[in-house]
């Protein structure tokens, strides 16, 4: 891929130190959590010898047997697909490498950091600015600031991972194949506990052949990840969709608060990690040929090394997938972009953008820290009207409209006033609350009157995007009469100031950060945005490859 300069100074920086720092907090937290169950198993073992595992204890699920084709099938894709999207998740990450417990993203509350950066607090630093590289041996699509393509792969990869999942379960509830997994007797339990008594103090439990079943603390395991920690991650990764937070207050709340709910994901991802790292380690070491025959073949056989050879292949076979989306991903991103808008049109129609967004916060919600985004303008124009304080400043409203206007900040300001407080959603994850007031965009519309031919608002900045040229978004007009779409010049009570998008910049609430236009030079009406910039509708989606579509 050809890249300019400019871009590859984004994706490629000198700065590619890795680090990870937890706070101590946490990591005394997370040592308690592992090391508590250890010891009572240690004082358990001291006390009363080594527990027996009642060997009708395996009986339970004794009546399924084997592992027929769809199971096999599923838990192939499931490694396919899960390894694509815990790589493209590690690339949406390190867009910004910080996880906090508050919602404000206050700088240096965070509780685990993936850059060596503290916060430069002293000048203009964006979050963009604070983005980290990651290897493309991790990552996927790799680099540097490249969350556009990262979360195509994500979302792709977890509509067939869903749709997977689903198919599985069905058919594990149909057939008896839900008891080998789903507990039903409390007995369970106890006999997880006797197993995990014997591993923690060392001690290989006695294995049954998992052919025909499975060690109890297995099942259990298999439990948690199948029916609560998959879950848990779809529902939490829903939970730091604008569109989702922004419309009903309380659906982020169930898991404390939208940084929460983006932490939770990422322990999500920690804790399918160390399944896979137990499940190989145990599969290898409890009888590898035999075990990878099950899996692979759905034969019980102990001797025959097709299951270790296939096994191999599908290593392999993953790598290559690695590959390919990666070349894909770099070649030709383009394609990408409209394949996972395509898949994902009908749930963004039916769902996501159908939201209209209504919560309010209060003013003891307003962030002390607000991150930013965005290049501030570097031309004469803007830089002159800024020293004036923006009383030369004429928003300029044309294209497909019966009567094209100008608007100074004073004519502005007496049109009908409304005000927000409500939390700010950015692609790369950071969030914030402040309080925003300007008029309306409905009130725009209806003084310029677009023609009937008329589908599409787009505002163009001052500023330039990444690459240079004017960052500039689109919106149905139908958007654009939300009742919390604004055009606001007031920023927590006082002027909007230069960083946030001085004189004017947009608000819509149910969208992402960047479809929100700051330093705001013109509004313009168009029938479609197909033959303006690169035809994808905004500056983002232009240069970065982000969705034109932005609730989630
Ligand atoms: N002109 C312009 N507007 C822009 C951007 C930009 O790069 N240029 N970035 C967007 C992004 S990605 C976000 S998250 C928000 C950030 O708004 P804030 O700086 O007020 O937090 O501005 C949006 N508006
Ligand atoms: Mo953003």
């Amino acid at each position: 891929m050809d890249l300019s300069e400019k871009h590859s100074l984004v994706h490629f920086p000198r700065d590619r130190r890795h680090i990870i720092r937890p706070s101590t907090q946490f990591l005394s937290a997370m040592a308690i959590i592992a090391l508590v169950p250890v010891i009572f198993a240690w004082i358990y073992y001291k006390l009363w010898g080594l527990p027996i595992l009642p060997h009708a204890s395996f009986n339970f699920n004794a009546h399924t047997s084997g592992f027929p084709s769809w199971i096999r099938i599923t838990h192939f894709l499931n490694y396919i697909l899960l390894t694509l999207l815990m790589r493209s998740g590690l690339q949406i990450l390190m867009d910004h490498p910080r996880l906090y417990w508050n919602m404000h993203c206050t700088p240096g509350s965070e509780w685990v950091r993936f850059t060596p950066l503290k916060i430069p607090l002293d000048k203009h630093w964006t979050a963009r600015d604070d983005s980290r590289y990651l290897s493309p041996w991790i990552g996927l699509p790799g680099y540097r600031h490249t969350i556009g393509m990262a979360r195509h792969w994500h979302f792709m990869s977890v509509f067939f991972w869903i749709l997977n999942g689903v198919f599985f379960v069905i058919l594990l509830l149909v057939t008896d194949y839900w008891k080998r997994i789903i507990p039903h007797d409390i007995q369970i339990f106890k006999d997880a506990w006797i197993v995990f008594v014997h591993y923690a103090t060392l001690h290989m439990p006695p294995e049954p052949n998992g052919f025909y079943q499975f060690n109890p603390l297995q099942s259990l395991a298999y439990f948690v990840t199948i029916f609560i920690f998959s879950p848990l991650m779809i529902l939490t990764g829903i939970a730091m969709s604008p569109s989702m937070d922004n419309r009903f207050k309380f659906y982020p709340l169930i898991f404390g608060n939208r940084q929460i709910a983006r932490s939770i994901h990422f322990l999500g991802l920690l804790s399918f990690l160390g399944f896979l790292v137990v499940h190989v380690t145990l599969v290898v070491i409890t009888g590898f040929t035999q075990n990878m025959n099950h899996i692979v073949l759905g034969s019980d056989d102990t001797h025959s090394r097709i299951g270790i050879i296939l096994g191999g292949l599908a290593v392999t076979f993953l790598a290559l997938v690695c590959f390919v989306a990666h070349k894909i991903a770099w070649r030709i991103p383009r394609k990408v972009q409209h394949f996972s808008a395509k898949l994902l049109a009908p749930l963004n129609q039916l769902v996501f953008d159908s939201l209209k967004p209504r919560v309010q916060y209060s003013e003891k919600d307003i962030s002390q820290y607000f991150w930013k985004n965005g290049k501030i303008p570097a031309n004469t124009t803007w830089e002159a009207m800024a020293q004036n304080e923006f009383k030369d400043y004429r928003l300029k409203v044309h294209g497909l409209v019966e009567e094209p206007m100008e608007f100074s900040l004073k004519d502005l300001q007496k049109m009908e006033k409304r005000s927000q407080i409500i939390l700010n959603h950015c692609i790369q994850g950071w969030s914030g609350i402040a309080q925003w007031a300007g008029v309306p965009m409905s009130e725009i519309v209806a003084h310029v009157r677009p023609k009937p031919e008329a589908e599409f608002v787009i505002c163009w900045s001052f500023g330039e995007g990444l690459e240079g040229g004017p960052y500039y978004a689109t919106h149905s007009i139908l958007e654009t009469m939300q009742e919390q779409t604004l055009l606001v010049y007031e920023m927590n009570y006082g002027p909007l100031p230069t960083d946030y998008g001085a004189p004017l910049r947009l608000r819509i609430e149910n969208k992402l950060g960047y479809k929100m236009v700051k330093w705001i030079e013109s509004i313009e009406f168009v029938e479609s945005y197909r033959k303006i910039g690169k035809g994808e509708g905004g500056k983002s989606e232009d240069d970065e490859y982000f969705g034109f579509s932005a609730g989630i």
